[in-house]
């Protein structure tokens, strides 16, 4: 009768041991056939209804399924932990053999290649590049370039003011206005920077692009030689074969003006889409800098004299990697910027 008893546990436990598929169903089988208040201990505890010749062969059989169960949840733990560990070390394979991750790295911008482009050839022609705060006195974006203050570009419709005297530089002018304050001719500079104007977006306009500008002053600078540098600057950027061709401009701050026009480097200058047909792309805008403002900076127009030229930067980039549309250089995306 106690001995079907024990054969009833040791089976119920076994099959409860053999269904387990985690730890926490083992322990808890554990708890159920051999913990304190579990159906073993029950047993022991009933010990006093055996007759006394029969409890140490009774105590026996408890501890001989006491002893089958502990083996049985011993080797189910074993086998458990063992599958527990190939598993692991299956999800922890490293295949060395599998070709590594790319490492993404940036890419120069449009207009950094561009840069870097033009002031090699001005730095080549014994140019040295200056720099200079992009928020400005109205004095040196305006005053100082004989720019009136009646005049239409003063307008709180294109310049960002921050105060009536301080605003956001509508040019790198500044600069070698500065420059010219700061040290005595000979001077040989470009002047690249962010600039900014209160243009509404679109495919040529951007309310903050850049600017390289130029400027050479010395005993004796003419208009020859101005000339000879521009155009020497093109051949470098564009091609040896590129001509040059100056129409009469005004600006404020040189006399005379010009803009600078470069024969199409596509079609030569027979005409084509790119050119749209003229043979001809205008680059930029020069002139011999005005006597009232080498004056207005100190240096005597009696005994020197100088020229200058603007460039605007995302328009040689354009040109240069025939992009049609000044928004995607300011998008950064990747798939664009990548191609350069
Ligand atoms: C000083 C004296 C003269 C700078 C000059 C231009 C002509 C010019 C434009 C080109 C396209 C600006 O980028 S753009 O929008 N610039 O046409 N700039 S002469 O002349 C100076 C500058 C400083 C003291």
């Amino acid at each position: 009768m106690m001995k079907e008893k024990l054969e009833e546990i040791r089976q119920k436990a076994v099959s409860e041991i053999e269904n387990a598929t985690d730890p926490e169903m083992l322990n808890s089988a554990r708890v159920t056939f051999l913990g304190k208040k579990g159906e073993l201990t029950a047993i022991l505890k009933s010990m006093k209804e055996v007759a006394p010749e029969d409890r140490p062969k009774v105590g026996q059989w408890v501890n001989d399924t006491r002893k089958a169960i502990e083996e049985k949840l011993g080797a189910a733990k074993e086998k458990m932990e063992l599958e527990q560990m190939k598993h692991r070390l299956a999800n922890e394979t490293i295949d060395v053999t599998l070709p590594a991750k790319k490492n993404k790295i940036g890419h120069r911008h449009p207009n950094t290649i561009a840069l870097e482009e033009v002031e090699k050839i001005f730095v080549g022609m014994g140019f040295e590049v200056v720099e200079g705060p992009e928020i400005e006195k109205d004095y040196y974006n305006f005053e100082a370039l004989n720019i009136p203050a009646n005049h239409p570009a003063k307008d709180e419709q294109d310049t960002f003011y921050i105060n009536k005297d301080i605003l956001l530089r509508t040019q790198t002018s500044p600069v070698q206005v500065r420059t010219m304050e700061a040290k005595k001719p000979p001077i040989r500079m470009i002047a690249p920077g962010r600039v900014f104007r209160a243009d509404e977006v679109d495919a040529t306009h951007s309310p903050s692009f850049h600017q390289i500008e130029g400027m050479v002053i010395d005993k004796g600078i003419t208009f020859s030689d101005l000339k000879g540098t521009l155009q020497m600057f093109v051949q470098k950027l564009f091609g040896k074969d590129t001509k040059v061709k100056f129409r009469p401009h005004h600006f404020p701050f040189t006399e005379p003006s010009a803009e600078m026009d470069v024969s199409c480097f596509k079609c030569g200058g027979k005409g084509c889409r790119f050119c749209k047909g003229e043979g001809w792309i205008e680059i930029l805008g020069c002139g011999m800098v005005h006597p009232k403002v080498l004056k207005m900076s100190g240096i005597d127009p009696e005994e020197y004299s100088g020229f200058a030229f603007g460039i605007g930067l995302e328009r040689i980039a354009l040109l240069k990697y025939e992009i049609d549309d000044m928004r995607l250089l300011y998008e950064n995306d990747d798939r664009f910027l990548s191609q350069f």
